[in-house]
């Protein structure tokens, strides 16, 4: 219960405070002269952790990665230049339904009265650009002044942890010093309680649905991990015996070893056990659907059309739409009231993808097809493990052991996330062991914050793909194209680069020995695996699937069909 008392706070230290009782115990970011004054209110008050990153870009990419595995994550980045480095990060968290604050320090309150020019603007006396893009990629946003700084703050904080959504705000860089009065009490997180009588129909309409049914069965997208259900999920399913499917966002959100667990649905593209479980389901829960062509076997999905749509503060049923009901409650009062089931035993899973035949030949040559097996061996209990978009994602078709994590930008695709988001979430939990796959075009964006890993002593695993360029897009189009060709770097030689007195373990892998031999390496520092395959290289099903997105995006008149401008699935180079 809150005292209504307040206190007298300067404004900057406000915010920190708050940040602080939201649970954010880590500032990403780049100092620039508009944000200084707040910077040092947090060296002053020792409110959070600094870590300075290498761009704002990697901050965004660093706070989405934190927030993942925190719960809520903040930037601080300056005027314009340094806000619109972040956007796209930013606009990633939006897709990707990621609770992230981004503060940015901006001009000066007494520049916009006096209608003054001033550095990283248009130079032409405007002030709101900036607000106004941030509109267009958040779910609140706001420039703070004395009179509205102590509301904004708790509204914002609020607003981004309630709707696991992105916020912006603006701190003139004039008032952080200001003090003003302030409520007393913490910032408490949490949710306004479900309208009584709308979660007692909602959970009786979800629950006479679910006892008449012989065919249950759960799609799960990222808002169930979003909004901290996985576990009420997992009880549900038990208790009523009922097949869970993910789809790509979700991978991992239920424990893969689950016995109710069944795959990945994705159309078409799904296997067929999967398929079955989730089309003809004859009561089909699905929490938090936001499907799109990369994640529907290119909308091939076909979920039942009475499926139940159930989303973080609403649900539908039949045709009936709830609102003012929480996932959390809606869940938790369906597990009790659901009559118990014990005659639907988990499914008979067959042994999925075929193992392709490896050189037992440690000097063979490394392939795709290869490396993914090895890695299938490598990945252990509680792994936080990342996705880059590329030939990486041959990672969605591993069984991840139990209490994984899975972080993968798959609505978004901005390429690099993965390296920066990897600083956020090692920060977050450094006590874990993260293994980041990325091919070197991704990788080449965002490879300085490298640098930050280094710099604060963390101890990742990192796949590198050197296969000479944008081998995915080769699946669109341009196979031989130099513009899909890129420079190549000596990657494995890096850690020495960003950190002088690196301790890293470096490995260039050229065979399957040489792969081998680096997977025996300790995790006690930082180990770096730079692998060299063949640019032609990819497993079938990720060709496969940038044949299938030329077609959507080009169409049929599209240069796709020209002879040999596409790389086509072939078996697996020996
Ligand atoms: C910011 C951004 N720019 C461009 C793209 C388009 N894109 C998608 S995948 C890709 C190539 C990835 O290459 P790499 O990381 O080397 O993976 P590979 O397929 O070669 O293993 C590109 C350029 C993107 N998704 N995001
Ligand atoms: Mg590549």
């Amino acid at each position: 219960m809150s005292s209504g008392t307040c206190e007298t706070m300067k404004i900057g230290e406000f915010l920190l405070r708050r940040l602080k009782e939201a649970g954010v115990r880590h500032l990403f970011g780049v100092p620039g002269d508009y944000n200084l004054e707040l910077l040092q209110q947090l060296q002053d008050t020792d409110a959070l952790q600094w870590v300075g990153t290498c761009s704002e870009l990697n901050a965004s990419y660093a706070a989405d990665g934190y927030a993942r595995l925190n719960g809520l994550g903040a930037l601080l980045v300056t005027n314009g230049v340094g806000a619109l480095s972040a956007i796209n990060g930013i606009g990633g968290s939006c897709s990707e339904h990621v609770p992230v604050v981004c503060i940015a320090g901006s001009i000066p309150l007494r520049s916009i009265d006096r209608g003054l020019g001033m550095h990283h603007t248009m130079a032409d006396g405007s002030w709101d650009h900036f607000l106004n893009a941030y509109a267009h990629v958040t779910a609140a946003h706001a420039r703070l002044t004395p009179r509205n700084a102590a509301m904004e703050i708790d509204r914002l904080i609020l607003t981004a942890w309630r709707e696991k959504l992105p916020v912006y705000m603006e701190l003139p860089s004039d008032i952080a010093w200001l003090d003003i009065e302030v409520p007393a009490d913490p910032l408490v997180l949490a949710e306004p309680p479900s309208d009584p009588e709308r979660l007692q129909s909602c959970v009786a309409a979800i629950v006479a649905r679910l006892s008449a049914a012989t065919s249950p069965a759960i799609l799960v997208d990222a808002d169930a991990d979003r909004f901290g259900v996985a576990s009420q999920l997992v009880d549900l399913a038990k208790k009523i015996q009922a097949p869970v499917a993910v789809i790509n966002t979700a991978k991992a959100v239920i424990d893969e070893p689950f016995p109710y667990y069944v795959g990945i649905y994705m159309g078409k593209a799904s296997e067929p056990h999967v398929r079955d479980a989730i089309e003809t389901s004859d009561c089909l829960l699905a929490i938090g659907y936001r499907p799109i062509e990369v994640t529907t076997g290119d909308f091939s999905a076909s979920l039942p059309a009475d499926t139940i749509h159930a989303r973080g503060h609403s649900v539908d049923v039949g045709n009936d739409n709830y609102q003012a009901v929480t996932l959390k409650e809606i869940l938790e009062n369906v597990i009790e009231a659901a009559p118990r089931v014990t005659n639907r035993a988990p499914l008979h899973i067959p042994a999925t993808v075929a193992v392709p035949h490896l050189h037992r030949d440690g000097s063979a040559k490394l392939t795709q097809a290869a490396y993914w097996q090895a890695m299938q061996g490598y990945l252990r209990e509680g792994d936080v493990l990342f996705v880059d978009n590329g030939t990486s994602y041959a990672l969605f078709g591993l069984k991840f052991p139990p209490k994984c994590t899975f972080i993968g930008s798959v609505n978004w695709g901005s390429i690099g996330y993965s390296v920066g988001a990897l600083l956020g979430t090692l920060t977050a939990a450094p006590e874990r062991r993260h293994i980041l796959f990325v091919g070197d075009g991704s990788f080449q964006v965002t490879a300085q914050e490298l640098s930050t890993i280094l710099r604060h002593d963390h101890k990742p695993v990192i796949f590198l793909i050197n296969n000479g360029g944008y081998t995915i897009e080769r699946g669109y189009l341009g196979k031989d194209e130099k513009y899909n060709d890129i420079a190549n770097w000596s990657y494995a030689d890096l850690p020495k680069v960003f950190r002088r007195d690196s301790s890293a373990r470096s490995f260039v892998v050229k065979t399957v020995g040489d792969l081998q031999n680096a997977l025996n390496a300790p995790n006690d520092t930082l180990i770096f695996v730079e692998s060299a395959m063949d640019a032609y290289d990819a497993l079938a099903p990720v060709t496969h699937s940038s044949n299938q997105g030329a077609d959507l995006n080009y169409g049929p008149r599209g240069p796709q069909h020209r002879d040999n401008l596409q790389l086509r699935p072939t078996p697996a180079i020996a």
